[in-house]
């Protein structure tokens, strides 16, 4: 039971775990400590031509090397200092011996914690939680000894970590405490302390990923490089890839897709390499694809809100080779 496939099946239930972490919201309140450490005022900005050959990686104003293990995150920097709004560069390391991922869901501007947990309860697929959020991003999951690399772009306000994987018995990795509460912040007028140096300054994007009304569009050529990931459809999505062992085509296809969003483990052999984080409509990311030559499946875990059948199951795959 440790290869990924065994645990890429039961997520179209893990929305039941916004309901633990709002209730968990509610009852604590939000830190209000805004305490920063860091300047204000790093660009942020990309090529606006459309023209991927144009488009660069933004300058990130921070880095996060995240380790998860069972059932945690390990932030470097201790976060609990506060995080500066803007992109974030995300080193993600799956130190644990189960799959991981690391999903950021902020909470809109205006939602009063005790709605969102009473929003939540007694939702058992907790799709009920998702009109109070904005899904920015964030990593799709990766198998133990695996690492991947993404930007998501942080804004003012309390965003939420997630690790919706479940374990072998199929409770959501979040339930057990996977999830970490993060305050994004100005920093204060004044204070001069170092960022860190960004790896991915200046560094063209390699290619455009659009999350569309009519599924992924991706380019031929996925060579190794950044990737603008922008979600153009008015529904969230996420793009989750999985490698698999042979190719598989037509209704095999919609098998093995059915076998995923049926919790059940499919007859191919699949390894979970990353991909993009759920995002909101018209929300973007950035994530670093250096995909081995073989035959993958992009496919959308996510659920509309109030329903939580996943997208998979209403034609939102693809597969692709390398
Ligand atoms: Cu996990």
């Amino acid at each position: 039971m440790r290869d990924a496939s065994g645990r890429t099946t039961a997520r179209g239930r893990a929305w039941i775990v916004l309901v633990a972490v709002f209730t968990l919201l509610g009852a604590c309140g939000s830190d209000g400590d805004t305490g920063e450490s860091l300047p204000a005022g790093a660009p942020s900005s990309v090529g606006e031509s459309g023209d991927p050959a144009e488009a660069f990686v933004p300058v990130p104003v921070q880095e996060l090397e995240i380790d998860s293990t069972e059932y945690t995150f390990e932030f470097r920097p201790d976060p609990s200092d506060g995080l500066r709004p803007g992109w974030t560069l995300l080193r993600f390391n799956n130190v644990g011996v189960e799959a991981h991922q690391v999903m950021f869901a902020r909470i809109k501007d205006g939602v009063d914690m005790a709605d969102l947990a009473a929003a939540g309860a007694g939702d058992s697929s907790g799709a009920g939680a998702i009109e109070f959020v904005d899904m920015i991003g964030g990593v799709s999951y990766i198998g133990p000894d695996q690492e991947t690399t993404a930007m998501v772009n942080l804004t003012e306000g309390t965003v939420m970590a997630m690790c919706y994987v479940p374990d072998p018995h199929g409770v959501a990795h979040a339930l057990m405490g996977m999830t970490t509460a993060l305050t994004v912040a100005a920093p204060a007028d004044g204070d001069a302390s170092s960022t860190t140096a960004p790896e991915a300054e200046g560094e063209a994007v390699a290619g455009e990923i659009e999350l569309s009304a009519d599924g992924y569009q991706m380019p031929d050529d996925l060579r190794a490089g950044w990737y603008h990931v922008t979600n153009t459809d008015t529904a969230l999505h996420e793009l989750s890839l999985l490698r698999l062992s042979e190719p598989v085509g037509g209704d095999e296809v919609e098998a093995l897709v059915g076998d995923l969003a049926a919790n059940e483990t499919p007859p191919v052999e699949i390894e979970a390499v990353g991909g993009l984080g759920a995002i909101s409509a018209g929300f973007d990311g950035y994530l670093y694809l250096d995909l081995e030559p073989g035959d993958y499946l992009a496919v959308d875990f996510m659920p509309d809100p109030g329903d939580p059948r996943p997208h998979m199951l209403d034609g939102y795959f693809a597969t692709f080779e390398v």
